[in-house]
């Protein structure tokens, strides 16, 4: 695609234009920074469409605090979350990613960056997943981030959908490609020229590779940070096997992997299905889908996918083995065969997913499990009359009980930032979404105990300084409980049995998602996605996508009963009989 068309194209879908000036001036004022964030946001409402006008070199909130040796805490960090999430979901998203340090904006539009505070979340969903493949005999490997032309047209008939994704590298240094180089959108096409290679006989298989990189897909629809970028990280795996049966149990066995980062980790449920035929990767046999829920908007939302591809890209990409358990007489050869492939892949995008969950109006609430801080130390009661022994006691006392908690596993930090009083330094860790807050005094210290706060509910209780390290690590596992059940019964909830028609749209408009009995037709779900897309007059659903129309999401494994002989389509005009519960919803 020539690059006029893509300006072209950026102008007509209002996404911004990256931003020429680059003010990186490390002086720069935080009250100008603060500003100038507050203009940007202004101008970028949305989830937020990402207009990418934040400019480069902007510092964080309150860092120019430091260094000045001032008592008085900045204003503008003390602010927290202007929005409530239920006023505008849009605002409180950009907001509590950035105020939380999760993610700053780039000059360049649907590009982000990932601070540590959400990375560490990633390495957390990283280790657990990278384990459990390991364990299963797949192993890591790098492909280059450049593809061919040539290689990537190899996949033409299913590339040809996402044609417009892809960008293209057309100069190197000053001298323009003979060839342009695609970056890589998903590495089907890297990797199986390579598997065409290695793979010469079933001494070869099973093949298991996965990859940890980044990928970049030229989205036109806005961005939105975490949930819809133009450039994330994943894992990608790609396998090969002798047998459908065993690329089959794969399949199955990823997808129990991915329901349990959402749901173990990130505390998010998610149902567990099969992609209709209308909404499965085009180059897949089947694909396998973990779906979430955005209780806010009523939306669904894919949480990742694991595909068999059956033999399509075998036979695109010539990888077969000989059939040595074909019996031939002497002499003869036995047939060739084509291998049984498998893709799969989890994003970046389950951060997202994990902040609109469980975020609330104060911010960001991290599950235990994935915060890289799980209980926070605060020494209060001190104040201006305090003398400096009695300070340094406490703040020594609670040193001590912050690397008792680290030596019993906990992650455990301590607050002992001086010039910040303590209601300030709870505002921060709440709005950053730490588990649990320990307050620690000199009346706790003189009581043997500690003043322990949830963040997820707000609940207070004490524990004992004796009970600390078993304690802690209790409560923070009934806090990760809690925060999936709650989550659960939400989700629940939300997804609506709906057996007529008259009910569908309303039902929808009150932000659920459906189960209906459906025929399991393409066309029929086409014609469902356009009747169900004219809003109810007054019920805008979304201001941005007022007449989205809703998609089946999955076919949920777990039916919710049978379906009866003679039941009907859900959808009025199309008369077949049910075959299948599908859940149907709004979706990101
Ligand atoms: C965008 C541009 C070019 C999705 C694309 O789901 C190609 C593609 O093939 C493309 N967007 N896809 C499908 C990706 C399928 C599959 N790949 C491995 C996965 C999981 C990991």
């Amino acid at each position: 695609m020539a690059s006029e068309s893509i300006e072209q194209k950026m102008d007509d879908l209002n996404v911004d234009k990256p931003s020429t000036s680059q003010s990186a001036e490390p002086t720069e004022k935080p009250a100008k920074q603060d500003k100038e964030r507050k203009d940007q946001k202004k101008a970028a409402k949305g989830p937020k469409p990402d207009k990418g006008q934040n400019k480069q070199g902007q510092g964080k909130q309150g860092q120019g605090k430091q260094g000045q040796g001032k008592k008085k805490e900045d204003e503008t960090d003390t602010k927290g979350i202007t929005v409530t999430k239920a006023e505008d979901l849009s605002e409180w998203y950009q907001q509590v990613i950035l105020k939380a340090e999760m993610l700053e904006f780039t000059d360049i539009p649907g590009c982000y960056i990932y601070l540590p505070r959400s990375y560490m979340i990633w390495e957390e969903i990283r280790d657990f997943f990278d384990a459990r493949i390991k364990a299963m005999g797949v192993e890591n490997s790098y492909f280059p981030l450049f593809i061919t032309e040539a290689n990537l047209q190899r996949e033409k008939d299913h590339i040809e959908g996402f044609a417009a994704e892809v960008a293209w590298v057309t100069e190197g240094g000053k001298n323009k490609l003979e060839k342009k180089l695609a970056v890589r959108p998903t590495s089907e096409t890297a990797m199986y020229s390579y598997y065409s290679k290695k793979i010469k006989s079933h001494r070869d298989l099973p093949l298991k590779l996965n990859q940890w990189n980044n990928v970049v897909r030229w989205e036109f629809k806005h961005a939105v940070p975490f949930l819809r970028s133009r450039e994330f990280l994943w894992q990608e795996g790609h396998t090969a096997h002798m047998t459908e049966q065993e690329a089959s149990k794969e399949v199955l066995e990823i997808l129990d992997h991915y329901e349990a980062i959402y749901q173990d980790l990130l505390a998010v449920p998610v149902v567990k299905g099969t992609k209709t035929v209308n909404e499965q990767f085009p180059g897949a046999h089947y694909t396998t889908t973990v779906e979430g829920f955005i209780p806010s908007v009523g939306r669904g939302i894919q949480g990742a996918t694991s595909h068999c591809l059956g033999q399509h890209f075998a036979k695109m990409f010539d990888i077969t083995v000989e059939d040595h358990k074909q019996v031939v007489k002497e002499g003869e050869k036995r047939d060739k065969v084509h291998v049984w492939q498998n893709s799969w892949g989890f994003t970046t995008r389950s951060i997202g997913v994990m902040i609109m969950v469980h975020g609330d109006d104060k911010g960001l609430v991290v599950p235990p499990r994935v915060s890289n801080i799980q209980a926070v130390l605060v020494p209060v009661g001190l104040n201006n009359k305090t003398s400096d022994e009695d300070r340094e006691h406490v703040v020594n006392e609670v040193d001590k009980l912050a690397k008792t908690l680290k030596a019993a596993g906990v992650r455990a930090h301590l607050d002992d930032r001086e010039g910040y009083s303590a209601g300030f330094k709870f505002n921060e860790w709440e709005m950053k979404g730490i588990p649990l807050r320990l307050e620690v005094g000199p009346k706790d210290l003189a009581k043997e105990s500690v003043l322990a706060v949830r963040r997820d509910t707000g609940e207070k209780f004490s524990i004992s300084i004796a009970e600390l390290t078993t304690e802690v690590p209790k409560r923070l596992e009934q806090i990760q409980k809690e925060m999936l059940q709650r989550a659960s019964d939400e989700f629940a909830a939300h997804r609506v049995i709906v057996r007529e028609w008259k009910d569908f749209v309303p039902t929808l408009n009150n932000k659920n998602v459906l189960l209906v009995q459906h025929c399991a037709g393409g066309e029929c779900e086409d014609e469902i996605k356009k009747d169900s897309a004219a809003s109810v007059e007054g019920q805008e659903v979304d201001a941005r996508a007022p007449s989205m129309g809703a998609k089946s999401l999955c076919i949920p494994f777990e039916q919710p009963e049978d379906i009866k002989e003679g039941t009907k389509c859900i959808n009025p005009k199309c008369g077949k009989d049910a075959k299948m519960w599908v859940m149907f919803g709004r979706s990101y």
